[in-house]
């Protein structure tokens, strides 16, 4: 049987491979050609979910390849040909207990770390500074309230507005723009439909409700563009509503802030949502 041999080190390769791609083939904030995995992390809680990911495909692929090889003995040793009279076993203490508690035992396994990173995950810390993002029909628009409470839209660019180094379908006219190194909370709202502000390296997606408050976190520890993607499917233009966060030092971002407040200062006036609503949410 050579070929049984050579599966499972194809499996186990695969394992190894799939483990570190999150290394070897992700960008940071933008996801590559070829990726594989989760896009690499740019907060602390990204971090541990990449963690709890690949935990995850340890587990999974040991389950895969104990089945794999029970089937395989099975199919072996004991089809007719080979063991023309089956036994007639019909318990075995000790395997039924096996069977029983090892089962549990994993499942403990993955519940403990899966609750520490949720509570994580969930519980705000305190706010070095708040964003509030609006989900509209089919753009965002953000609301500073600690920094003067000035607001703007964020729509996405045409090829023909792009610069070579922004990619398609994610880079955005006004960016949301945050310190690196604080506890950003985030707010999210829907304005019309339900949207979702999801940014993959930050690891955070949290629901924007038409008349529901959501609120999330980040710490970016890392300057950089990151991109994000409504992950609602809100209606015709869902593809076309992207998120850019800029994470800057702290002194760039109080220089855009004094910008940005002299450059919205009429904030972004009442947006004709009604009039470029879909007639019915997809
Ligand atoms: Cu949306």
């Amino acid at each position: 049987m050579p070929s049984i041999p050579r599966l499972l080190v194809a499996v186990i390769l695969a394992a190894m491979f799939l483990g570190g791609a999150d290394v070897a083939w992700a960008g940071l904030g933008q996801p590559s050609p070829w990726q594989l995995g989760l896009q690499e992390s740019g907060t602390p809680v990204m971090t541990d979910i990449i963690r709890f990911h690949n935990l995850l495909l340890w587990i999974i692929t040991g389950i895969v390849i104990l089945v794999l090889a029970l089937l395989v003995t099975v199919i072996v040793r004991f089809n007719a040909r080979a063991n023309p009279v089956p036994s007639r076993t019909t318990h075995n203490t000790l395997i039924e207990l096996i069977w029983t508690v090892a089962p549990v035992v994993i499942l403990v396994a993955i519940a403990l770390p899966s609750f520490r990173l949720m509570f994580f995950q969930l519980n705000t810390p305190p706010a070095d500074i708040t964003v509030k993002a609006t989900g509209k029909q089919w753009f965002w628009s953000y609301t500073y309230p600690d920094n003067g409470n000035f607001e703007f839209d964020s729509l996405m660019l045409q090829d023909n507005e792009r610069k070579p180094d922004q990619p398609r379908l994610l880079a955005v006219d006004n960016e949301m723009v945050v310190p690196v190194n604080k506890v950003v909370r985030v707010q999210a709202i829907g304005a019309d439909v339900i949207h979702s502000f999801a940014v993959p390296s930050f690891g955070i997606k949290i629901d924007a409700i038409p008349g529901r408050l959501n609120e999330t976190w980040f710490k970016a520890t890392r300057e950089g563009v990151y991109y994000g993607q409504c992950s609602e499917l809100c209606g015709r233009d869902h593809a076309f509503m992207p998120i850019t966060v800029r994470v800057v030092s702290e002194p760039a971002f109080a220089d855009w802030v004094t910008e940005a407040k002299k450059k919205f200062a009429g904030g972004v006036g009442p947006v004709n949502v009604v009039a470029t609503a879909s007639p019915r949410a997809e």
